[in-house]
């Protein structure tokens, strides 16, 4: 090649390489959802109707939770399935003065939140920035257009809610803030309904509840303790455990071989449900009936009792689902 005289320098090569390949974050056509993904692959998708988390998947594009094939993302109904946000009441509460006139689980899963934006790990500071992370802000307030109506007639408290969703290449976090922007107190349950996806669930094994007092919502809400170091679910299970040590992980395993970590942050409870043959037989928008094999909710929350937030205070809780392999 003939060299040129003068021939320009090539611009000094930046003394910082190029940002990694970053996260991206996507909304549906109908503007209904929004997609996480890392660029390793790991992907979370988030329904506006109730904020509710309804896939994640790892990197070889696995799906880690169980959603209905019958579940409604219309907005009709709340999702079976997912993550569902359960506030400011789980189950019902009849003789609760401030929350007995909510539907089940309350509001928030059946309001259309707002999207708030998003932060990514060359966003963040410190170890963070090293490590692929997109974070999902969404937000739900008493004010809100979306709010399920039956919240403004049922629970007439100014309220904001701000809920996370932080993804990482082997773990999902989910967190709630209730903040009481009303000049009185208000009391609230809150509850993370997750749908953790297994292969077989006769063959999985829970870990992490040892010792723990339960409510065992099958057996007349009858306190008892959990007396064996394994809990395993060979029929319709429903159970409100309180572990003794509020930080230490549930492990859920199959065949001895662990599937997810699930700690807590400030949510002292973790139900365990299974529906079993006769109550997904029941539920019109749990499909297939069979699915119950391929499902366990292991649902962190503050539900034993009440959480009283004092006027301009707040709640917060979040659980983490970390990938066992
Ligand atoms: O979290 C367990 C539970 O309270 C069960 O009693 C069952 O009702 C489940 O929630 C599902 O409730 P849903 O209102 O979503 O049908």
């Amino acid at each position: 090649m003939v060299e040129r005289a003068n021939k320009p320098k090539p611009p000094a090569l930046s003394a910082t390489p190029g940002l990694p390949p970053q996260p991206t974050v996507v909304f549906s056509e109908d503007n209904s959802r929004v997609t996480a993904e890392l660029p390793t692959g790991e992907s979370v998708t988030v329904l506006l109707y109730g904020a509710t988390v309804i896939s994640w998947k790892d990197a070889a594009g696995d799906e880690k939770l169980w959603l209905s094939e019958a579940a409604k993302l219309d907005g009709s109904k709340a999702v079976r399935g997912g993550i569902p946000i359960v506030f400011p009441v789980f189950g019902t509460a009849p003789t609760h003065p401030q929350t007995k006139s909510l539907p089940q689980h309350g509001f928030a899963r059946t309001s259309r939140w707002e999207f708030l934006g998003k932060s990514t790990s060359e966003s963040m500071a410190g170890p963070a920035a090293n490590e692929p992370t997109v974070k999902l802000d969404f937000g739900l307030s008493s004010a809100a257009p979306g709010l399920d109506p039956l919240a403004t007639t049922n629970w007439p408290f100014r309220f904001n809610l701000i809920y996370s969703v932080t993804l990482k290449r082997d773990s999902l976090t989910t967190s709630i803030v209730a903040t009481n922007d009303d000049a009185q107190p208000f009391d609230c349950q809150v509850l993370l309904h997750t749908y953790l996806r297994v292969k077989d669930i006769t063959t999985v094994e829970i870990t992490g509840l040892a010792d723990a007092t339960y409510i065992d919502k099958v057996d007349n809400a009858t306190t008892k303790t959990s007396t064996t170091p394994t809990t395993t679910i060979t029929s319709e299970t429903d159970r409100v455990y309180t572990p003794a040590s509020p930080s230490s992980p549930v492990t859920v395993s199959t065949s001895g071989t662990p599937l997810y970590h699930v700690t807590r942050d400030n949510l002292a409870n973790v139900v365990i449900w299974n529906p079993w043959t006769a109550k997904a037989a029941a539920m019109a928008d749990f499909e297939p009936k069979e699915g119950f094999r391929n499902m366990l909710c292991v649902e962190p929350g503050a539900v034993a009792g009440w959480q009283s937030v004092e006027a301009g205070d707040a709640f917060e809780g979040a659980q983490t689902i970390a990938l066992a392999n």
